[in-house]
């Protein structure tokens, strides 16, 4: 079950069927039923739907705010995510995507009050592309993301390596599961 990319950033990890059909059926229900809103980065929205819980990165004050709590139906998925990520590995914040056909995210790197990153795909695959520069020149690679599948993101590929998706052929929706950085601190005696 567990495949590690044959070339591609440090610290990215891939598995494939991480939830059963069934369970994704569930999450896109759940997810469609929520009261998803168009990404705000400050005065500019982004085409994909959104929900966020535990916390809320507002791009205006550049802070990071509480939200929603993690709601209920989530919990299974998520001991199963912490199982994955290993010892003290604790899920602070989730966040909820619905991608339309022709949307997609470009190019960043998540904000860094967050350590850890995993996604879970749902319903539909996606290019999961990296990117770094060497000074001159983009060093590339891309992901295949299948539906059901788990990225987790640590190391280089979460603090060196930008990410994006390009527009996808068909509706998506992922749902990220984000450790936070001062409890990983606190974690480490720091
Ligand atoms: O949909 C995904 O798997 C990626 C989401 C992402 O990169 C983000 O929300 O920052």
């Amino acid at each position: 079950m567990f495949e590690r990319p044959t070339a591609g950033p440090e610290g990215l990890q891939y598995v494939s069927d991480f939830i059963s059909a069934d369970v994704e059926r569930e999450l896109i229900a759940r997810i469609r039923a929520l009261p998803l809103q168009p990404f705000q980065f400050g005065q500019f929205e982004g085409k994909r739907r959104v929900a966020w819980f535990g916390y809320q990165y507002n791009y205006l004050s550049r802070r990071l705010e509480q939200a929603d709590p993690i709601p209920s139906w989530l919990t299974g998925v998520i001991a199963d995510v912490e199982a994955f990520g290993g010892p003290s590995t604790e899920i602070g914040q989730v966040l909820c995507t619905e991608y339309d056909m022709g949307v997609g995210i470009g190019w960043h790197r998540d904000k860094p009050h967050f350590d850890r990153v995993f996604g879970l795909s749902l319903g539909s695959p996606c290019k999961f592309r990296f990117r770094k520069s060497d000074g001159s020149a983009w060093e590339r690679f891309t992901l295949d993301a299948e539906p059901r599948s788990l990225y987790m993101l640590s190391g280089a590929s979460r603090r060196v390596w930008e990410h994006s998706i390009p527009a996808v052929e068909a509706p998506r929706y992922s749902i990220t599961f984000r450790t936070m950085i001062e409890r990983a601190s606190r974690a480490a005696g720091q």
